[in-house]
């Protein structure tokens, strides 16, 4: 069968009742379009007393179009990474419901309890349950996928399952190439465009991002979430769920806990010039601070309690060698979140915690700050013993 988009919400009623049992035949259904991302198409199917999530992968990236063109298997990467998070991290990714892979479509579960990250952050909203779970969710969703948890075969078969090459040129581009060099699909604020031309004369910050890029390319170490972006974390009082997982393939760990942190800190960016009472902000600046402490510390903490009690090849077990690599991975984590910074304040995606400042001097004011803190991720992220040392750093900068 050959593929087709769905063009009416008929069309999309009648995909969520063939791969699900949520509706009855007698439920009259709507469908709203909700998708605000930047790949595919989402819809939220909805009777008086249910609703679900229909997700289509068409065959080019939704806000390019056809222009660039995009393979379809991510939707089926996206479905097994949900489910193996699901095995692995209990309850903490929606509940895949059913898959076709000819319409190139995922049913999934409604989380409509829960609200985008991004936006919580941007009201300067103090979930409490959030850093922690996200901590929990990468110790757990890393640790059972890599080298310290799986036995050698089953490990390539899941490098092998996960191989996503079109996803990954888009990182490989957006990440480590486009924002180091005047590239056509770069967005520099035009107040920033010296900042942007003296950091691409930086050939040290090049070398380190080639650094960063070769182990991106090269290092299977466990899968990944690959885009855990604070819009791919939802959050509501009781905890979080994390969504969108098309770009997951098997790579450095430090780049899933880079990715996140560097969320946290350009909304600390933004929160410098963000509407609202000065105190307020501030005091908002210091609790993001307190949660990347928090994201990091559980990480840790539970990463090593499984390998402790997981881990069965001895020679990682050495606890000389844990120490070395736990230090490794938090310089991994900082030199890609210095990475995020830098491509979603001038390359091709940025981030509503900044880019909704109106005032072009005030967003710039925000996106130097941004472009700063990620310069010293990069550039001096294996001189940070510990994730207090950065904090420290930052409020130095702030
Ligand atoms: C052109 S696609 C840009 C970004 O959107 C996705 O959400 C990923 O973050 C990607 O890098
Ligand atoms: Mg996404
Ligand atoms: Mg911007
Ligand atoms: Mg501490």
């Amino acid at each position: 069968m050959s593929f087709e988009k769905f063009n009416t919400d008929a069309d999309v009623t009648a995909f969520a009742r063939q791969h699900s049992p949520l509706f009855s035949d007698q439920d009259r259904l709507q469908v709203e379009e909700i998708g605000d991302g930047n790949i595919n198409f989402v819809y939220r199917v909805f009777s008086d007393s249910n609703s679900l999530i229909v997700k289509q992968a068409l065959p080019y990236i939704r806000v390019i179009g056809e222009g660039w063109p995009l393979s379809q298997d991510r939707i089926r990467i996206e479905c097994e990474a949900l489910k193996l998070a699901a095995k692995n991290c209990q309850s903490v990714v929606p509940e895949v419901y059913g898959f076709a892979a000819e319409q190139c479509a995922i049913v999934m579960q409604d989380i409509g309890a829960y609200g985008s990250l991004r936006s919580a952050l941007i009201e300067r909203q103090k979930l409490p349950l959030v850093a922690e779970g996200i901590g929990c969710f990468l110790a757990d969703t890393l640790f059972y996928t890599s080298d310290l948890y799986l036995g050698s075969i089953e490990k390539k078969a899941l490098v092998q399952q996960f191989i996503n090459p079109d996803l990954c040129k888009i990182s490989e581009e957006v990440f480590f190439w486009d924002p180091y060099c005047d590239h056509e699909r770069n967005n520099v604020n035009g107040l920033l465009r010296s900042d942007a031309e003296q950091l691409w004369q930086d050939v040290v910050l090049k070398r380190e991002v080639a650094r960063l890029k070769a182990k991106f390319l090269n290092q299977a170490e466990a899968l990944l979430h690959a885009d855990l972006h604070s819009g791919s974390v939802f959050a509501n009082q009781s905890g979080i769920k994390v969504i969108d997982p098309e770009f997951a393939f098997v790579g450095p760990i430090g780049f899933d806990i880079g990715l996140i942190i560097a969320n946290y800190l350009l909304n600390l960016s933004g929160q410098a010039n963000l509407p609202g009472e000065q105190t307020e902000r501030s005091d908002y600046q210091q609790w993001l601070l307190a949660s990347i402490e928090t994201i990091w510390d559980t990480f840790d903490q539970r990463f090593r309690d499984h390998i402790q009690q997981e881990t069965q090849e001895p020679s990682l077990k050495l606890p000389e060698y844990i120490d070395w690599y736990m230090q490794e991975l938090l310089a991994d984590s900082l030199g890609y979140a210095g990475t995020e910074m830098i491509r979603r304040t001038i390359g091709v995606a940025h981030v509503d915690d900044v880019e909704s400042i109106s005032d072009p001097k005030k967003r710039a004011d925000s996106e130097r700050l941004s472009l700063v803190l990620g310069q010293i991720l990069i550039k001096d992220r294996a001189g940070f013993r510990n994730i207090d040392q950065l904090v420290v750093r930052v409020r130095e900068l702030m």
